[in-house]
């Protein structure tokens, strides 16, 4: 051990854990940028990292073409009783799944170090921080959670004697026998991935995947799927949402949350660059927002991590150049492609495509190649301060008070460009109805419809008819204090299958129309599905878009909603008794409303 650890809980399960796992060497993290330089060094002499000479201290790892993003089918919420774990969620009995881990995770470290990596969620004087205790045998997880999380012996000191904390533990589960060549990328075979998690212990067990959510266990299986259960059992918040600061031309400021699923805005939205005069964004998180009711009786955000996991493909200075300036150095990339010059590129990257390149694979890459050259989930890891429009009070430890809160998802047709919930009990059935088209944020198919309920559908800690009650629950306490609540769809798409809303900077225009909202300034019409916007409440200056496509994202089809009621009936059939009766009652005034 290189530092003293007095919490004897914590060096308990360390010692237990390197028992059943048999590592070479055991590593205390302290978080240092030596430890840092050391592991990314040691990962570019194997060969698992490649240095990137035009941003400093930046590194470019491929994975195995097996292991590129999330792997919902693999991942498990587990109770003793599957009625906890709910219709949305894969589930084993604890004693069967840990079993079953025991086994995989029997020697899974020999031939290598196990990393103990003490992090926490949340800055370390924020009253909403946990602390969670990572041990991994990845080098690119040490480095990731470097960025993405707090790590250091602060943490080990904050934790005391008897402190609590999250027991983390990761194996990228492959072993190597004596004089065995290491991979590149060491993984498990899907079948033997798990993603495991056990909300009763606050414990997660994570094996033979080492890629983002699956492997940075701080972030989703942390701060979402074991945050989301200890939220409701402790009356908080915690969601899929990023946190922006906007500030009005009078210097009134806005604080939004934002809830899209994977790979569907949050990043972009949390660096806008209005297109609208006079208004200034600041980012404070792009992907995670704990939250809970400050004493002046409002709803306050932090953003618990530190760092940026963002999607490569489609960031460029022209959609989202503040994500562009904070990737110029001390940032990882995760299977975009190689140019010849020792940069990296990504399809949708500002101007034209590179003669020649290596692909995520590491094969020769030109233009002619049906294949995209940057995996579409490739990621940057970047510090969240390297953000220019980073907002001085992103570490606030009290957070700060949301205004507006915004769900909403990738839908090619019916959904309007922005909406407005007639109530609290409204917006949580918007909330609960989401729907979007499935990405490559995780294993699986891309572009099939699903409901996404508050972009919780993977992440959800426990069942989600309970989580549906812990929205009412808050709104009941947060009372004429709580947030507006808006939907949202940037993806409307023509029959060409062209976006026909510009996005990005342009997204301003619907956030703007929200703010109005809020301090009763701006105008809508009441709709079957909610306020909306018509033309002229919607600041236009300056938009060059086709009359008709602007009818289009700001109309009804109510045809198409009453289609859409059976598909909510449904899904809301799926959970039984447990459904809040609130939300029945919301689907009835919808009918209603349809006629
Ligand atoms: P996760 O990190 O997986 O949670 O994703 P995210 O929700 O942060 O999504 P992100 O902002 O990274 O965007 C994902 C993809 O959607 C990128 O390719 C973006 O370029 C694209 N995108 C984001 N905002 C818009 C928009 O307003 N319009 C269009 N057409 N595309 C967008
Ligand atoms: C997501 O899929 O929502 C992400 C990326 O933010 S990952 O960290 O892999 O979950
Ligand atoms: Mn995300």
């Amino acid at each position: 051990m290189q530092y003293e650890v007095k919490n004897k809980r914590l060096a308990e399960w360390v010692r237990e854990v390197a028992e059943l796992v048999q590592p070479d060497d055991v590593y205390w993290c302290d978080g240092s940028k030596e430890e840092y330089d050391r592991l990314m060094q040691e990962a570019v002499e194997m060969g698992a990292a490649t240095p990137l000479p035009k941003r400093p201290n930046s590194f470019l790892f491929r994975s195995d073409p097996s292991d590129v993003a999330r792997v919902e089918a693999r991942t498990y919420i587990s109770y003793p009783d599957k009625e906890q774990a709910g219709p949305t969620n894969n589930w084993i009995h604890p004693d069967e799944l840990k079993a079953t881990m025991r086994e995989l995770y029997r020697g899974c470290m020999k031939g290598r170090t196990l990393y103990v990596i003490p992090f926490s969620m949340g800055p370390l004087d924020s009253p909403m921080a946990r602390i969670g205790i990572e041990i991994t045998d990845s080098r690119y997880v040490v480095c990731n959670m470097h960025i993405m999380t707090r790590v250091g012996t602060k943490v080990v000191e904050k934790l005391g004697e008897d402190g609590t904390f999250v027991p983390c533990l990761h194996s990228v589960g492959a072993p190597l026998e004596e004089g065995q060549q290491d991979d590149p990328w060491p993984c498990a075979p899907m079948e033997k991935k798990y993603i495991s998690h056990f909300p009763e212990e606050d414990l997660i067990w994570s094996f033979g995947s080492g890629y983002g959510g699956n492997a940075l266990l701080g972030k989703k299986c942390f701060a979402l799927r074991i945050a989301s259960a200890m939220a409701k059992r402790q009356g908080w918040m915690a969601e899929h949402m990023l946190i922006l600061r906007l500030t009005s031309p009078e210097g009134r400021q806005y604080h939004i949350a934002a809830a899209f699923p994977s790979a569907c805005g949050k990043t972009n939205l949390a660096m806008i660059q209005p297109t609208i005069e006079g208004w200034k964004a600041e980012t404070i998180g792009d992907d995670i927002a704990w939250m809970q009711i400050g004493p002046d009786g409002r709803l306050y955000a932090i953003n618990p991590e530190s760092g940026f996991f963002g999607v490569g493909p489609g960031t460029s200075y022209d959609s989202n150049p503040m994500a562009m300036e904070s990737l110029k150095e001390n940032t990882i990339m995760t299977n975009t492609a190689l140019t010849d010059d020792g940069d990296i590129w990504w399809e949708g990257m500002d101007g034209p495509k590179p003669d020649h390149a290596i692909d995520w694979k590491g094969r020769h890459w030109t233009p002619d190649k049906t294949e995209p050259a940057a995996h579409p989930n490739a990621r940057f890891t970047a510090p969240a301060s390297q953000c220019p429009i980073i907002s001085p009070d992103w570490e606030k430890p009290e957070g700060v008070p949301i205004d507006i809160l915004i769900f909403g998802g990738r839908r090619a047709s019916l959904v309007p460009l922005v909406f407005q919930s007639y109530d609290w009990d409204h917006g949580v059935f918007l909330g609960s109805t989401a729907s979007s088209e499935t990405t490559a944020a995780n294993i699986g198919s891309v572009g099939n419809l699903r409901r996404d309920p508050f972009a919780m559908t993977p992440f959800c800690g426990y069942n989600m008819a309970d989580y549906f009650q812990h929205w009412f629950d808050m709104g009941d306490r947060l009372g004429d204090k709580a947030p507006h609540i808006f939907y949202v769809n940037w993806f409307r798409k023509s029959p060409e299958g062209k976006f026909i809303w510009p996005g990005f900077g342009d997204n301003s225009r619907a956030l703007k129309w929200m703010c109005e909202r809020v301090d009763g300034k701006a105008g809508a019409r009441e709709t079957a599905i909610g306020y909306m916007p018509s033309e002229e409440d919607l600041d236009l200056t300056g938009l060059d878009m086709p009359a008709e496509d602007l009818a289009e994202l700001l109309e009804v089809d109510e045809e198409g909603w009453r289609a859409e009621v059976p598909t909510i009936d449904s899904f809301y059939a799926d959970f039984g008794e447990r459904l809040p009766e609130r939300l029945r009652e919301q689907l009835r005034k919808l009918k209603e409303r349809l006629g």
